[in-house]
């Protein structure tokens, strides 16, 4: 059994609606058990700028499924929800579903990279995840959440949802 977390966001239609779907999908799969889930917030875009607000969480889960079997439930998952093939990088998504860690393991493959190359830089997905496990030790930045979270310099709104 392995322990991943996950990064849910969404900016596209109903934001709430689209991530709480998503939880409940990826928690009828039967090698997927939902350990616990953040809080919701609303995000200021990062990246691509002229965009409308993300809702954004974080998730742990335990699976036996691989880091690579893992994924293509991701996107299976995208895809019921309907997120087009995107046409901008970092742009508009009814929902985006990203590993951000798998056990300590680090993996950079053309199409996975693990632990989530930007997740240190996001305000929208530390903050969540501060939430869940504040003293998780990041495998390549060696620091835990609360350090790296310190560490960050906050552009970016970040308004954690009732
Ligand atoms: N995802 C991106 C790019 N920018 N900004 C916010 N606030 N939230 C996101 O989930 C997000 C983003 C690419 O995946
Ligand atoms: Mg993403
Ligand atoms: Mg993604």
């Amino acid at each position: 059994m392995a322990i991943a977390y996950i990064g849910l966001g969404s900016n596209l239609g109903r934001k709430k609606a689209n991530i709480r779907r998503a939880i409940k999908l990826l928690g009828e799969k039967k090698d997927v058990k939902i350990l616990k889930v953040s809080s919701l917030y609303e995000t200021e875009p990062v990246g691509y700028v002229k965009q409308d607000w993300f809702v954004n969480a974080v998730l742990k889960a335990e699976t036996n499924l691989t880091p690579r079997q893992l994924l293509a439930v991701l996107k299976e998952i995208e895809k019921q929800l309907k997120r087009k093939k995107a046409f901008l990088k970092w742009g508009p998504r009814t929902i985006d579903l990203d590993i951000l860690f798998y056990n300590n393991l680090k993996l950079k493959t053309k199409d996975l990279v693990i632990p989530h190359p930007e997740m240190h830089k996001r305000a929208f997905v530390l903050i969540p995840l501060m939430e869940l496990e504040p003293n998780f030790i990041h495998p390549t930045k060696r620091k835990s959440i609360l350090e790296l979270l310190a560490n960050l310099k906050r552009t970016k709104k970040v308004k954690k949802l009732s």
